[in-house]
């Protein structure tokens, strides 16, 4: 069994699944965790939810999908609290939610599932979560404001802080794009900025198999594959 993550797909659907094959995922065997926001901005926010949604359903022990400030912009929206979604790049994800659930009764099945997504999750090596965690907190007893967390507030915690609060695992996350992918011993930001505001040459998608030590990412203008090592702990 592989622990695979991918987070911050933002509606790449394309990448998702180029990515899924090169990696030669089996739902069957291996972990996969998915960070939150898997739409807006990309053009198959649909698809990914979809996609990722009948794969959590089949394999509800192997696959983990994890809610983002974009699927809590989104339920939002859906259970009309609050628009905001609309002029966050949830106006332009519409069609593409439309276009993949046909029918109302699916719409509503995916989005009243997105509502359900969890925070966090853990395994005996890792915490996952969308930004981060407030560490004067247990990992399961997190306040929802943590999809909004900013890397400068989480990163200002010290590590041995993080460490604490998680019996000495990592926290694998993403929310804010970088160009590689960084972990400094208590935490891994994983988003490399699929359709966000990074220059366009180097919007990517990593799927990041943790079991290996390697992370494989997607690039959308060139549509290719390279595979990269995944950085120990800089101390
Ligand atoms: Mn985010």
């Amino acid at each position: 069994m592989r622990k695979l993550f991918i987070t911050d797909i933002h509606g790449e659907h394309t990448g998702l699944m180029k990515l899924l094959e090169h990696a030669r995922y089996e739902p069957a065997s291996d972990q996969l965790v998915v960070g939150g926001d898997m739409v807006s901005r990309g053009p198959s926010s649909g698809e990914v939810l979809r996609e990722l949604r009948n794969l959590a359903i089949a394999y509800p022990e192997q696959v983990i999908v994890l809610t983002g400030n974009h699927e809590e912009m989104m339920s939002w929206y859906y259970d009309g609290r609050s628009d905001m979604w609309l002029t966050h790049a949830g106006k332009g994800t519409l069609p593409s939610l439309k276009k993949a659930f046909r029918r109302e009764s699916e719409l509503r099945a995916c989005t009243d599932w997105v509502g359900t997504l969890p925070l966090v999750f853990e395994d005996e090596d890792y915490v996952y979560t969308h930004a981060g965690l407030v560490p004067y907190d247990a990992p399961d007893r997190q306040d929802r404001e943590i999809v909004w967390m900013s890397e400068l507030d989480f990163y200002a915690y010290p590590r041995e802080l993080i460490l604490n609060c998680t019996q000495g695992r990592p926290i694998i996350h993403g929310h804010t794009p970088c160009e590689f992918i960084l972990h400094d011993g208590a935490r891994m930001n994983c988003d490399l900025g699929a359709h966000t505001y990074a220059i366009e040459a180097s919007r990517s998608l990593a799927l990041v198999d943790l079991t290996h030590r390697l992370y494989y990412v997607y690039n959308i203008a060139s549509c290719q594959i390279a595979e990269r090592t995944l950085p120990g702990p800089s101390r």
